[in-house]
């Protein structure tokens, strides 16, 4: 791992965690997201709460909910919340209009939850994440194991390119006990209206459309902090 000094991206990923946790205030419920930059607002996090810092948090994955144990942020069950106060998580990309895809980590599901649930849904990302459209990263969609084929064929009449997720070789499986499908649909013309066809297929379980759920984005981009909302 390159220190943080010696790498643009990484340093641009903890600008923008930094800027993130500035917005969450004492007795709020936190939403945690999944991947490099979240772990960031987290490790950051942790160092507020180590300070006195009052809150709760929900973690979008396994791996971030032990991350927070061993910080020392208390954990609320995700299942037992009916709102969060404020998120915080990365993204794979965004436009300017807050559209996002999400889930290269596999975490879509409860990253879609979390941001559904957040009064607040802060997304922070490094200045590689922005888009002028959607589709260069592949859309993941969380499949139900037994109606894998279903969805592939009725993912094809969309015109989309299927892959199933693999890690070592092996068939990824998410926290939930499902398949992860990349799907290259292109770039998207309509974000909005594939979400939407993609909402009315059976045995998708979430797809990482992330569209009209994100109160602000915080770009770090060189020195610079960028706030679109
Ligand atoms: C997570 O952040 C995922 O939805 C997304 O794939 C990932 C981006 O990872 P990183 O911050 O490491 O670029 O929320």
């Amino acid at each position: 791992m390159k220190p943080l000094e010696n790498n643009s991206q990484d340093a641009e990923k903890l600008a923008a965690a930094k800027a993130a946790v500035q917005f969450v205030k004492n007795n709020d419920i936190v939403g945690l997201g999944t991947g490099s930059t979240a772990t960031l607002a987290i490790q950051e996090l942790a160092k507020l709460v180590n300070g006195g810092l009052k809150i709760q948090a929900s973690a979008s994955s396994v791996k971030t909910e032990e991350l927070a144990i061993s910080l020392g942020i208390p954990i609320l069950k995700l299942e037992t919340l009916g709102s969060i106060d404020i998120s915080i998580d990365g993204a794979d990309e965004f436009t300017e209009s807050l559209n996002l895809i999400k889930g290269g980590g596999g975490a879509l599901f409860r990253e879609k939850i979390i941001a559904s649930l957040s009064k607040n849904s802060i997304i922070i990302t490094d200045s590689s994440k922005k888009v002028k459209m959607l589709g260069a990263f592949n859309v993941p969609v969380e499949v139900i194991p037994l109606a894998l084929q279903f969805v592939l064929n009725q993912i094809e009449k969309l015109d989309g390119k299927t892959l199933l997720r693999k890690t070592n070789g092996r068939t990824f499986i998410s926290d939930n006990g499902n398949y992860i499908v990349d799907v290259d649909f292109g770039l998207l013309e309509n974000p909005a209206q594939l979400a939407f066809s993609l909402n009315q297929i059976d045995g998708i379980l979430a797809h990482g459309l992330f569209i009209g759920l994100t109160s602000k984005v915080i770009m770090a981009d060189g020195d610079e902090i960028l706030v679109f909302k």
